[in-house]
């Protein structure tokens, strides 16, 4: 595309089920408000477009965990999340919400047009209901043993012990998360959106069309989403919680979260607009517009098969040119996790580094996952802050400033003595908007912030080669022309350094006392900041960043994790070492527990009858305070049947079944992952 005359560019909706963190400005909304920023500066048209995904199963879970009502969780994480992306300088022209009423509407519209169309399949099948609060379960609402490794209170979906991913039919003993009801399968109709029948224009549109231009690590994802075949997509739930169907006979049934909040992106251009008084369609359907998203991976495939599915059934709208997603920010070497209170959190990174979001900027861009997920470091923060902003940057602006003032009062002295040298130096500083600009198209920003900092090098080299503060004495008119020479470095990087240290830019300018100049201009101008200009007066840019409030970020991350193990006890030391053949001797049999009884005045006992496979016989067990004897009935279990009987409570046991045990003392049987026949050994 030639240079497009509009840019639509989005950053993906964070669910405002909590605060953010590092991570989502480090994989979303830094690499998202450079590239506005940039664009702004080269005075193009664009409009930067987010809002807060308030619908969807978390916010509902999150909702029922503070016995809150869902409208009452989005009221308050929405405005906490759109502070913190004001306090960091990310610049939407709108953050919208989608449980505004004109969402509403859009997505409405949006599926009411596919559906008149017949682009959607309706379906009849079966989900789990809960009969106690007469609602259909989704996933996460149904827990329930995880089949694969045991453990309690795995979801519908997914086992957070083992990571498995489960559908509801696999749990064992599965059980609703609202009434503790035994869910039932029940029959519910819902709309389909038929991927498989985008799969061969999506080839063409991606993977032919954009092999060039997206990220290895995009097409990728995409090429094996399509590899894999494309299957209906339900694009319903049975939720009380989001935008209801508007078709008759949909009465309890919502958008899928999915379908819905990609098009928030619409309507919150939508509201920009009306606020603006500017017409939104050729943000959206213009040819000539490039609609850029910027997502974290786990977001690749709504926005690279699913929503442009959608955005192509619906016929009326362009493409994303592309999706620059980045890959995962890990901290101090783990995933950052909420649940287990593993991240930076804004408002408290405001709290302990007040003014310095430039800094976590910096380090975020200059650690970017933009092709592999990477890890953030107290101490490479330090040490960014210290060697490089502080050194590098700061050292030279400062030192442009207390000489300018020193020699000249502050006032930028004349160019007439210029020699080749300092030509030869302004013409390279003015080939560092194409250089920056050239990487920041292609979405590189760990490499236009580099760059930019060159620029600071050569501005430092320069004074070091040149020496003013010795030639000052001896030649003035050379002073005269270094110093000039520097100011005009300073003056570039006001500009240069504006879409990745906002406040910075401001605060360079200020001192400069200049307007700054435009991209462009810098590469233009015979001289951004003219000769008997009067600067402002000189100020830090940045400070050093000391070992203490390090120290204390990382002993509040040990307490974290310290708090995680306590909550998952340590496990025992490993017992002596033993031979094989001394293993060898145990003779270890899956068996099927066939009857169960409780053990008379015994609270931990049940009395089992097992199939050994070798024989049927009985076994007593100390379970009954983990299990009733009726749920263990058709269990497999791992037997050691060779173990010499003994008396218990006047019953004679016959062998020992395998457990294992949770922190909390609750057992867990150790068990094949699937049936096997009666009698098979374990080895
Ligand atoms: N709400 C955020 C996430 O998956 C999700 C993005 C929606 S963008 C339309 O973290
Ligand atoms: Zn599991």
């Amino acid at each position: 595309m030639d240079t497009p005359k509009r840019y639509t560019v989005t950053a993906a909706l964070p669910y405002a089920n909590g605060p953010i963190h590092l991570g989502h400005l480090a994989g979303v909304y830094v690499p998202a408000d450079v590239y506005v920023r940039y664009l702004r500066q080269k005075g193009r048209d664009v409009i930067f477009i987010c809002g807060s995904d308030e619908h969807g199963v978390p916010i509902t879970i999150k909702a029922r965990r503070e016995g809150i009502t869902p409208q009452q969780v989005v009221d308050k994480y929405n405005a906490i999340i759109r502070d913190s992306f004001a306090e960091f300088g990310i610049s939407f022209d709108n953050y919208s919400r989608t449980s505004a009423p004109i969402h509403h509407k859009t997505a409405s519209e949006f599926f009411r047009k596919m559906y008149d169309a017949g682009q959607f399949v309706e379906q009849e099948s079966e989900q789990y209901y809960d009969p106690e609060a007469k609602q259909f379960l989704a996933d996460r609402y149904i827990t329930g043993t995880c089949p694969r490794c045991g453990a309690e209170g795995a979801y519908g979906d997914q086992c957070e012990k083992c990571g498995s991913t489960l559908s509801p039919s696999e749990l064992i003993d599965p059980k609703s998360a609202l009434s503790g009801a035994t869910p039932i399968l029940k029959k519910t109709k819902h709309w389909y959106l038929p991927l498989q029948q985008y799969e061969s224009w999506l080839r063409q549109w991606i993977l032919e069309g954009h092999k060039a231009d997206w990220k290895p690590n995009v097409y990728g994802q995409v090429k094996s989403w399509l590899d894999d075949g494309l299957r209906p997509r339900a694009v319903t739930r049975d939720l009380d919680w989001g935008i209801p169907v508007p078709v008759e006979g949909a009465e309890g049934k919502v958008l899928y979260v999915w379908f819905d909040a990609p098009i928030g992106y619409i309507s919150s251009t939508k509201e920009w607009a009306d606020r603006e008084g500017k017409d939104w369609e050729p943000y959206w359907k213009s040819a000539d517009t490039k609609l850029v998203h910027f997502i974290g991976k786990d977001n690749i495939v709504f926005h690279c098969i699913i929503f442009p599915a959608m955005l192509r059934a619906h016929g009326e709208y362009i493409l994303p040119d592309n999706v620059p997603a980045n890959e995962f920010l890990n901290l101090e070497g783990n995933k950052l996790s909420t649940s287990r209170n593993w991240a930076v959190w804004l408002d408290q990174y405001l709290v302990d580094f007040p003014g310095k979001q430039d800094v976590l900027r910096y380090a975020l861009i200059a650690t970017a996952p933009e092709t592999k997920d990477n890890d953030f470091t107290w101490r490479d923060f330090q040490n960014r802050n210290n060697s490089e902003l502080v050194a590098i940057l700061g050292n030279f602006v400062n030192r442009v400033m207390v000489l300018t003032h020193k020699y000249y009062g502050g006032v930028v002295p004349s160019s007439q003595h210029l020699n080749e040298a300092d030509r030869e130096v302004l013409d390279q500083m003015r080939k560092y908007p194409s250089i920056l600009g050239d990487s920041i198209e292609k979405y590189r920003f760990r490499e236009a912030l580099s760059e930019m900092m060159n620029l600071a090098r050569l501005g430092n080299k320069y004074l070091a080669d040149n020496e003013p503060w010795k030639t000052q004495k001896t030649d003035p008119e050379r002073t005269e022309a270094v110093m000039y020479t520097a100011v005009q470095i300073a003056g570039a990087l006001a500009t240069l350094c504006e879409p990745f240290l906002p406040f910075a830019a401001a605060s360079l300018a200020k001192m400069l006392d200049i307007r700054p100049l435009t991209w462009d201009e810098v590469a233009q101008a015979q001289s951004i900041v003219p000769s008997g200009h009067r600067l402002g007066q000189p100020a830090l840019l940045f400070e050093k960043i000391e070992d203490a409030p390090i120290e204390a970020q990382l002993k509040r991350l040990e307490d974290s994790r310290l708090a995680n193990i306590a909550a998952e006890k340590a496990a025992e030391p490993q017992k002596e070492t033993v031979s094989y053949d001394e293993f060898d001797r145990m003779d270890i049999r899956v068996g099927t527990i066939v009857e169960a009884e409780k053990v008379p005045k015994a609270k931990k006992l049940l009395k089992l009858t097992i199939d050994t496979g070798i024989d049927r016989r009985t076994v007593v067990s100390g379970i009954a305070e983990s299990f009733s004897a009726e749920e263990v009935v058709g269990r497999q279990v791992c037997v050691l049947v060779n173990l010499a009987p003994r008396e218990i409570k006047g019953i004679l046991s016959n062998g020992m079944i395998l457990m294992t045990e949770h922190p909390d003392g609750r057992l867990e049987f150790v068990a094949p992952s699937r049936k096997v026949k009666e009698g098979a050994q374990v080895r």
